[in-house]
C-alpha cells in the first residue's frame, strides 16, 4: 500500500512540474520573449549536452542491472557440455557486448557532435559506397558464420545418440508429476503401452515383456552417478511436457506417443555443489526469507522441472535429483525394488491378457 502511495505521489509531481513548465513557457511569451516553437542554439546545446548526459547513464544502468542479478544466473555447469554451452553463452554475450557499446555510443556521440548547424554549409550527399556497403556486410556475414558455426558444432554433438557405456533411463511426464525408470541389470527399459494404464500400473508397463522385469521405478527422488554418461528416454502420458534440468543445461520436450531423448554426463556431486560459492549465497539469502516466514531453511538439490506450461499443477511439478560418487549410486540403486517384484499378480494378470487382446 505504501508503494502504491508513493508511485502515485512521484506520478503527481511529474504531472505538476510539466504544467508549471508549461505556465513558465507560457507567461513568458506573453512578456514578449521568443515563440515557443523556436529553436535557439541554446536548446540545441542543450538537448545535445542531454544525449550524451542518456548514454552515461543508461550504459552506468546496465551494468549495475547485470552486477546486481548475475548471482541470480544458473549456478557453475553439472555437466560435462554444460560447460561448452556456458562457454557459448559468455562468447555470444562478449560479442553483443561489444557491438552494442559502440553501435549506442555513435548514436548519442554523433547527435552531440553535430548539433550545431552551420549557415551556408549542406550536409555530404553520399548516395553509394560500394566499399563501405562491403564492409557493413561482410564483417557482420563472418562474425555471424563464426556464432552459428560454433552452435551448431555443440548442438549436434549434445543432441546426437549416446555413444559407448551409458546408463539409460526414462523420465516420464503426467499431470502433474514425473516418474523416473532405471533399465536395470540388462540396460533396456521394458515396453510401455498406453492400454494399459491404470491406477495401479500408471505408466502402462507391459508385464509380459522380459526386458522391463529388472526395471526401477522411482517417484519424489532420483539418483545419478557422477562421471558417467545418462541417456534419458522422455515420454508423456498425457500433454507435452518438457524435462528441464538447468544445472545440467538439458531441456527436453516430452510428446505424447513418441519417445525423445537426451544425454549428459553428471560431473560435480550434489554434496559438492553445496560447497559451490553461488549456491551457498543464494541458499543463505532465501533461508534468511525463509526464517522471517517462519518457515524451515532449505538445502540446496537439483532438480528436474516441467518447461511447458502443462495445466494448473505445472508450477508443482518436479522432482530432486542426487548426483552420486558412482560407490554410492551403486549402492542406493541396489536398494531399489524392481518392476517385477513390486507389480502385484492382479496387475500382472489383468495386464498380460489386455496385451494377448491387443496382439
Ligand atoms: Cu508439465
Amino acid at each position: 500500500m505504501i508503494t502504491l502511495l508513493t508511485w502515485a505521489v512521484i506520478i503527481l509531481a511529474i504531472v505538476a512540474v510539466a504544467r508549471l513548465v508549461r505556465i513558465y513557457e507560457l507567461a513568458a511569451e506573453m512578456r514578449g520573449g521568443k515563440p515557443q516553437w523556436e529553436v535557439t542554439e541554446n536548446d540545441n546545446r542543450m538537448n545535445a549536452r542531454l544525449m550524451m548526459v542518456f548514454c552515461i547513464v543508461f550504459f552506468v544502468f546496465c551494468f549495475w542491472v547485470f552486477f546486481i542479478t548475475k548471482d541470480k544466473l544458473l549456478p557453475t555447469a553439472a555437466s560435462e557440455h554444460g560447460a561448452q554451452t556456458d562457454w557459448l553463452f559468455n562468447f555470444n554475450m562478449v560479442i553483443i557486448t561489444i557491438v552494442a557499446l559502440i553501435t549506442n555510443f555513435c548514436l548519442f556521440y554523433f547527435a552531440f557532435k553535430y548539433y550545431k548547424g552551420k549557415k551556408n554549409e549542406t550536409a555530404t550527399f553520399f548516395p553509394e559506397s560500394h566499399k563501405l556497403e562491403l564492409i557493413w556486410t561482410v564483417v557482420p556475414g563472418i562474425a555471424l558464420t563464426v556464432i552459428i558455426f560454433l552452435g551448431i558444432k555443440t548442438w549436434n554433438t549434445i543432441t546426437s545418440p549416446a555413444e559407448g557405456e551409458s546408463i539409460k533411463m526414462e523420465l516420464f511426464a503426467k499431470q502433474f508429476d514425473w516418474t523416473a525408470r532405471y533399465a536395470g541389470k540388462d540396460n533396456i527399459l521394458g515396453r510401455r503401452l498406453f492400454r494399459l494404464i491404470t491406477d495401479t500400473n500408471p505408466m502402462g508397463l507391459d508385464p509380459t515383456d522380459p526386458a522391463g522385469n529388472d526395471d526401477i521405478v522411482v517417484r519424489n527422488e532420483f539418483h545419478l552417478p557422477k562421471g558417467k554418461q545418462v541417456d534419458f528416454q522422455l515420454g508423456s502420458r498425457d500433454v507435452i511436457h518438457s524435462a528441464y534440468m538447468p544445472h545440467f543445461r538439458a531441456q527436453m520436450n516430452c510428446v505424447p506417443g513418441m519417445t525423445t531423448s537426451f544425454h549428459y554426463v553428471p560431473t560435480i556431486t550434489t554434496e559438492d555443489m553445496r560447497k559451490d560459492p553461488s549456491v551457498i549465497k543464494n541458499v543463505e539469502e532465501a533461508n534468511v526469507e525463509l526464517a522471517k516466514k517462519g518457515e524451515p531453511p532449505f538445502e540446496f538439490n537439483y532438480l528436474l522441472l516441467c518447461n511447458k506450461i502443462c495445466g494448473l499443477s505445472h508450477y508443482n511439478m518436479q522432482m530432486n535429483i542426487i548426483v552420486d560418487e558412482p560407490e554410492a549410486f551403486n549402492a542406493w540403486i541396489s536398494k531399489q525394488k524392481t518392476v517385477g517384484s513390486s507389480m502385484t499378480a492382479e496387475t500382472k494378470q489383468n495386464d498380460t491378457k489386455i496385451v494377448a487382446e491387443n496382439k
